[in-house]
């Protein structure tokens, strides 16, 4: 079916979850329905707020423009808007546009009577973000633990934060995290590069089919997970990158104050070695 019919066909009311049929339409091309209305509403204020808090910093190089959290002594309260407010109001825009954005994902995948592994899928994302601006900071006790929002400034806060446990790469989720993202692109190269050489056959020959996608990994090494089965592989990759990196950042504080090279005591005194 062409694109312009099925979108005749499939442009249908219901499936919302807020609002009824007060939203639910269409602009241009673009499915509005209430968390369309709410995106829009948070991603333009935050953007604003950003602009403003920028003005108020001493430079317009976009590298090093900086909008900081409040200072620690803060605690969990709100601060002044020039003394972290801003940071907190920003904060609170980003996550209102990220989860309007997850709600959007799911009343469209309803509208279509699909699954929900789309906004599943970007709520992980979400969960990472507020894993390192609202979830630490609040099990740490103060909004001065959190990122600040510049390009140079938070990765110097990652620097740092890394630093303060002398070395994150013995983190053992930190290292889980890392693993699955390699394996990610690993998996990604390997069926991206499958199905463009059978999409792409010689001059004049008819396109492969998934029987020869599964005849090429059977013959290099025995096993086919599949054409269904690679796409639940990345997924279940992609998703569990960012699963341990936002569980690497909650337990680094909360959970574990000394360096990271130190948890791997437990090894080291293993009764093994006596
Ligand atoms: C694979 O087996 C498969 O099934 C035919 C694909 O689908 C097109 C793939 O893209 C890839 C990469 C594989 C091989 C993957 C493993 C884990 C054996």
């Amino acid at each position: 079916m062409a694109m312009l019919s099925f979108e005749g066909k499939y442009r249908v009311r219901g499936g919302t979850l807020v609002g009824g049929d007060l939203f639910d339409f269409w602009w241009g091309p673009f499915y509005v329905g209430f968390f369309g209305v709410t995106t829009v509403f948070f991603s333009l204020l935050g953007t604003l707020l950003i602009l403003y808090g920028a003005s108020l910093g001493h430079t317009w190089n976009v590298w090093r423009i900086n909008i900081a959290p409040p200072d620690l002594s803060y605690g969990l309260a709100f601060a002044p808007i020039k003394e972290g407010g801003l940071w907190q109001a920003i904060t609170i825009c980003a996550i209102g546009a990220f989860c309007s954005w997850a709600l959007r994902q799911v009343e469209i995948s309803r509208k279509l009577g699909m699954g929900y592994h789309v906004p599943f899928a970007f709520s992980v994302a979400i969960f990472a973000y507020v894993a390192l601006e609202v979830i630490r900071p609040v099990l740490m006790g103060s909004w001065g633990y959190a990122f600040p929002y510049g390009i140079l400034s938070h990765l110097d806060w990652v620097s740092n934060t890394g630093y303060q446990y002398l070395h994150f790469h013995y983190n053992p989720a930190h290292m889980l995290a890392v693993s699955f993202f390699f394996t990610t692109t690993l998996a990604l190269s390997l069926h991206g590069s499958l199905v463009l050489s059978a999409a792409n056959p010689a001059k004049g020959e008819a396109m492969k089919t998934a029987e020869h996608e599964n005849t090429f990994f059977r013959d290099i090494i025995g096993y086919s997970i599949g054409t269904l089965g690679i796409h639940r592989l990345g997924l279940f990759l992609a998703l569990s990158a960012g699963f341990w990196s936002a569980i690497c950042i909650i337990i680094s504080g909360p959970f574990w104050t000394a360096g990271w090279p130190a948890w791997w005591g437990w090894w080291l005194n293993l009764p093994i070695w006596k």
